[in-house]
């Protein structure tokens, strides 16, 4: 592939499919003599002599061979260096749907672009210094976001969050690399030249933030992965029935006979742009049935690892000791009550246990689909918890690759604040070398061209 990207290359950079508009991006020294060639604007006067920076124009693509109308198009003109791609960017914008874009496609390839490889847009917008590659990675992380969460923190990299850190974190490594050689270079000093004081500059300046940001990495992630809700209770009280409410399908079995789910059952589901994996779980009771039993402790081991715990009641009954039990073993984490088969419930009456308690109570019918909506707002609520808002919210978070070249950073950063501490200045100095080194791969400065491959690789054509 041509890494210099002099060549013009062509893509369809909208989704396939049924849609309303399809856009065929050309990016390169030739895009508007390129489209020129298909594209004959409405004014009669050919193309190339007109486009203006950020102008469409209205006109039709006709086929170069035959002279064919492909379509009526708007040809949007962006020039390099204000550009995406920093270079002369056009991108004529088409009827939706699988045909139209096809053969536009088909028509500039015919006059002379190149079809550009998956990703190759947005590696020239890096290579042409339009972004660094934590932003190029976040247009990637953007288009297949499957959560608000994991859009939120892309449309933050996306912006230079994570640019920015990466290059505060290099320019303090730098000052105190300047100091460490100044040490080396003039031994005479090296009484003021003392490494204890540096070394506490460097943890307090870059070793702790930097570890801060490394964590707030990890909760993150976890929080665009999935967050996992246990849906827990005595047998019989609707714990399927309401995971297939919530679900919108019937994902587990549902019976009137006490024990009916062995096994834990999950169901992905997005709830207000959460990503949530809900869990349903074997009815919770002591049994001389080895397999019930069994299904009882897997019940047990997916309340402890889940985030959320959704316990489920009966409306027309006091809790029970078991549910007590439950409630306690849900520990520390957010407790949603279903208050269930309120439909059993006549008319003005109250319903089961009153609220306090720690959870949020709420009064359901798997039946009636009564009281869903309040079901949900407490579940996105219940995962939605202060720490959670904090590690959406509040500072730059970094991708699973960039984490990876932070956290070598981190341990190159510790290592240099020990050496320095030892009086090994020449050791200090390599450990501060490595730590800016982990910490280019981040921003794409000293990222292997391999690595580049394998990153935009992952793109879609036309990204
Ligand atoms: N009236 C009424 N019946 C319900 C409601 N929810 C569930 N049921 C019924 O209660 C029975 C048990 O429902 P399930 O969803 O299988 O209960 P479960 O908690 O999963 O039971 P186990 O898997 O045995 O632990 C079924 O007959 C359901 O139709 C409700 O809101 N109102
Ligand atoms: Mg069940």
């Amino acid at each position: 592939m041509n890494s210099n990207g002099q060549d013009t290359i062509a893509a369809i950079a909208t989704a396939r499919g049924p849609g309303g508009i399809g856009i065929v991006r050309l990016s390169g020294d030739e895009a508007v003599s390129v489209a020129a060639r298909v594209f004959f604007p409405s004014t009669g006067r050919p193309w190339s002599w007109s486009p203006v920076h950020r102008r469409a124009d209205h006109g039709r693509v006709l086929d170069p061979r035959n002279g064919q109308v492909l379509d009526e198009a708007l040809a949007l003109f962006m020039a390099g260096p204000r550009s995406f791609t920093g270079q002369d960017v056009v991108e004529l914008q088409v009827h939706g749907g699988a045909a139209a874009p096809g053969a536009v496609l088909d028509a500039v390839l015919l006059a002379g672009a190149r079809l550009a490889e998956p990703g190759e847009f947005t590696r020239r917008a890096f290579l042409n210094g339009r972004m660094d590659l934590s932003a190029a990675e976040a247009v990637m992380e953007m288009v297949s976001a499957r959560t608000r969460a994991a859009a939120l923190s892309a449309a933050a990299r996306g912006a230079g969050e994570m640019e920015r850190a990466a290059r505060s974190f290099l320019a303090l490594l730098s000052q105190a690399a300047a100091q460490v050689e100044a040490a080396l270079d003039f031994p005479e000093d090296v009484e003021e030249a003392e490494g204890g004081p540096l070394a506490a500059w460097l943890r307090e300046r870059v070793e702790v933030p930097l570890a801060r940001v490394v964590e707030r990495s990890v909760r993150r992630e976890a929080l665009e992965e999935e967050l996992t809700v246990a849906i827990v209770g005595l047998p019989n009280v609707g714990k399927s029935s309401l995971l297939n409410l919530l679900a919108g399908e019937d994902r587990a079995i549902v019976s009137e006979v006490p024990g009916t789910t062995r096994d834990v059952v999950q169901a992905a589901v997005n709830l207000s742009g959460l990503r949530f994996v809900l869990a349903d779980t074997a009815g919770f009771r002591d049994t001389a049935d080895p397999v019930e039993s069994q299904g009882v402790a897997r019940s047990l081991a997916m309340l402890d690892r889940a985030r959320v715990a959704l316990v489920v009641t009966e409306a027309f009954r006091d809790l029970a000791p078991k549910e007590r039990d439950l409630l306690r073993l849900a520990g520390q984490r957010p407790v949603v009550l279903a208050v269930n088969k309120a439909d059993l419930l006549a008319p003005g009456e109250e319903g089961g246990p009153g609220p306090g308690g720690g959870w949020t109570r709420v009064l359901t019918s798997a039946r009636t689909g009564q009281g869903l909506e309040a079901l949900v707002t407490a579940l996105v609520l219940a995962a939605d918890a202060p720490e959670v808002q904090d590690a959406l919210l509040e500072g730059p978070a970094a991708n699973l690759r960039q984490r990876a070249a932070l956290e070598e950073a981190l341990e190159e950063t510790r290592q240099a604040a020990r050496r320095l501490e030892e009086g090994a200045s020449d050791l200090a100095a390599e450990h501060l070398r490595e730590s800016r080194r982990a910490l280019g791969r981040v921003t794409g400065e000293t990222v292997e061209p391999h690595v580049l491959d394998e990153i935009f690789s992952r793109f879609c054509v036309g990204k």
